[in-house]
Formats: C-alpha cells, structure tokens, sequence
C-alpha cells in the first residue's frame, strides 16, 4: 500500500482551542503526522511518497465538494485576519459569533463584510484556529487524498492518504472540528468522477463525521456510514443520530451507528459489521475510510476502549468486504501511540 503524505502539514500549527470556556493547547498537533510517519518506516507498508498533483487539478478536485466562497474565503483568511489589526499576526484566528443556523433567524445569502462576521458564518465551533499556514496545510492535506484515490483509480488494492489537518468535519461552507477540507470527501467524489459508480465511506473516527455526511446527504451514488460516540453526549453533537437516514434522492444512503461513551471492543466490532454489511448492499465499487484512531482507550479526548492490538483486526475486517479503498488519516490524539495504532489497522488490512 502507498502512502501519501503533506510536507507542508505543519505549517498548520494551533496554539490553542477554547474548552469549557479557557483556552487549552490544542490537540490536533504535528507530531501525530510524524509518529505515523516514523511508524510506517519501521514498519513499512509500502512507498511513502508526496503526492504530485498541480494547484488547477488541486483546485478542481477541491471545487467538487466545497463551495466557491467558502474556499475564496479560506484562501484569504489569515491576511484578513491580519488585516484587521496587525497585532493579530502573534495570535491564531478563532471564531466568536454565529448564526443561529437551526432557528431561521439569520441570512447567509449576504456575504458579510466584517472578517469575524465570516469567521462565524463558515465555521461552526470556537475549538480550529487558522493561521498563517492553515491554507497550504490543508491544501497539502487534500491533494494527498486526490492521489490516494488516482492510485485506487488505477488499480491499486489500496492506498493511505496521510493527511493533516484532518477533513471529516468540514463541509460544504463550514470548519471545524480541527478540519478545513474534506479530505475524505474529496478522494470519495475522485472516484465518483473517475468512473467509480458507487462510492462508500466508512467513517470510523470516535466522532461523527458531519461535513462527510452534510456533503453527500442527498446522493445515492456516495453511501456515507459512520460508527461513532452517540451525539447525545458527544461532539460534534448536532448531528450523528441513527435516525438521519438521508433526504431526497440520498434516503436510504446515509448509516449512523452511534455508540455510547465507554463502548469496548466486542460491541464496536458489532457495529463495524453492521457497517460493512450495508456496504455490500450498497454493492460499493470503491471505499473511502477516514481513519480516526481516537477510539483508542488512551485517547484523551475520547471515550470508547479500543486497544492498539485491535485495530490489526479492524483492518482485517475491512479488508474482508473485498473493496477498493482508500484510507484517509482523521482523529487520534494519543499522540505517541497513533502511529502504532495507524499502522496495526493499515497492516490488518493487508495480511
Ligand atoms: C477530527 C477530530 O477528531 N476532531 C475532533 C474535534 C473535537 N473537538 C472537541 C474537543 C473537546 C475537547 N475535550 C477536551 C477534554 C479534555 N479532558
Ligand atoms: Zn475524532
């Protein structure tokens, strides 16, 4: 399996994201992207390239699954950030204000002028600073899993994108949950428009993968499926409930499998065959499976007890539905057991 992975990734580099009203250091950082990488040199999978893709093919393949201005607005963020008062250089931008997007009380048909207007408009949580690098990091990140999914294209079994800043929350016209680009969503349409006819995601990150699932809510030819902590407790909490089962054209072809915070080994693995069931259904010609390894027992932000010798068997499991995939690196925050855990699942998956 090949793996590719973003140079630039740590140019996007949070200080802090705001808990429970104070400012904590964020745990979305480098190093987890460096453990991976020094794990998959111990214990190589396959070639570990940077993916050689041009800015216009970039820029297209981003096109595809988020909207014109939310991208002109990530583009120009940390210099109208700036912009605003020079002593901004020295902090990371972090949104303050939102539209009341569930209660009608707001236009987004109107592009505000002010920048901390926008912050809020496309975001969704005050936890994903931006900085100067945010852009090129999350580019770097997306055209990671454009080339993942080309190698699939092209006949591979598999291929790892090992993105950072992760994607699984982002959407449409909105960041957060540490996400700019959907990374996933991005390699799933990829295959779509490289002749894939049913593409199905398997999200199996602690949290709910939002973005993903707003993104192709309404499709039938994209199954999204996630297992993830049950939003009634759990972030990202306003979405991720079993009873989202898609709208209009795509009902029948979104599967949340909440689980509640403590869940172990034996009941996730229930689910994850829940999960690979509907996939062949779906009778997918290709998968894409953001890959979070924040279901580990030793995630400090997440709260199911997954052991780093399971995640060998999760990748046996998924490599038993008989599916074209790509991976695509998410959560975990267990920085120094990541790696190890990134790489029992990729290693499962090609025994
Ligand atoms: C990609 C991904 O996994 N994003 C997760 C974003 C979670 N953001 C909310 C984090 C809440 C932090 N809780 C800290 C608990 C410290 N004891
Ligand atoms: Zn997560």
């Amino acid at each position: 399996m090949k793996t590719f992975h973003n140079p630039h990734h740590a140019l996007h580099q949070g200080r802090e994201e705001m808990f429970r009203g104070r400012m904590v250091p964020c745990h979305e950082v480098p190093a987890r992207l460096d453990f991976v990488l020094t794990e998959l040199q111990r214990r190589p999978l396959g070639e570990l390239l940077t993916p050689g893709i041009s800015d216009a093919e970039l820029d297209t393949a981003i096109a595809g699954v988020h909207s014109a201005r939310y991208t002109a607005f990530l583009a120009g963020a940390w210099d109208e950030w700036v912009a605003m008062d020079p002593a901004n250089a020295q902090r990371d931008a972090l949104p303050s204000v939102w539209p009341l997007g569930n209660r009608h009380a707001f236009r987004t048909d109107v592009l505000p002028q002010n920048f901390t207007a926008r912050l809020g408009l496309f975001s969704f949580d005050s936890g994903s600073p931006l900085m100067a690098g945010t852009w090129a990091a999350a580019r770097g990140g997306a055209a990671c899993a454009l080339a993942a999914a080309r190698e699939v294209l092209g006949g591979a079994r598999s291929a790892f994108a090992l993105t950072r800043p992760p994607g699984h929350h982002a959407g449409p016209d909105f960041f957060g949950g540490y996400c700019f680009l959907n990374n996933a969503a991005i390699a799933a349409q990829t295959l779509r428009d490289g002749g894939q006819q049913r593409v199905a995601v398997l999200d199996v990150d602690y949290h709910h993968g939002n973005g993903t699932q707003t993104i192709f809510y309404e499709r039938a030819d994209v199954l999204t499926v996630s297992i993830h902590g049950d939003p009634a407790t759990e972030y990202p909490f306003f979405l991720g409930h079993a009873d989202e089962r898609g709208a209009g054209a795509g009902l029948g072809f979104n599967l949340n499998l909440p689980l509640p915070r403590g869940t172990g080994f034996e009941a996730w693995c229930a689910a994850l065959d829940t999960a690979i069931d509907a996939i062949d259904d779906f009778n997918a010609d290709a998968l894409v499976v953001p890959m979070g390894l924040d279901t580990f027992e030793g995630d400090p932000i997440s709260g199911f007890t997954l052991k780093s010798e399971d995640y060998d068997t999760v990748g046996r499991m998924i490599a038993a539905a008989g599916v074209p995939t790509v991976f695509v690196f998410e959560g975990g925050y267990a920085v120094a057991e990541v790696g190890v855990n990134a790489v029992n699942l990729l290693e499962g998956f090609c025994r």
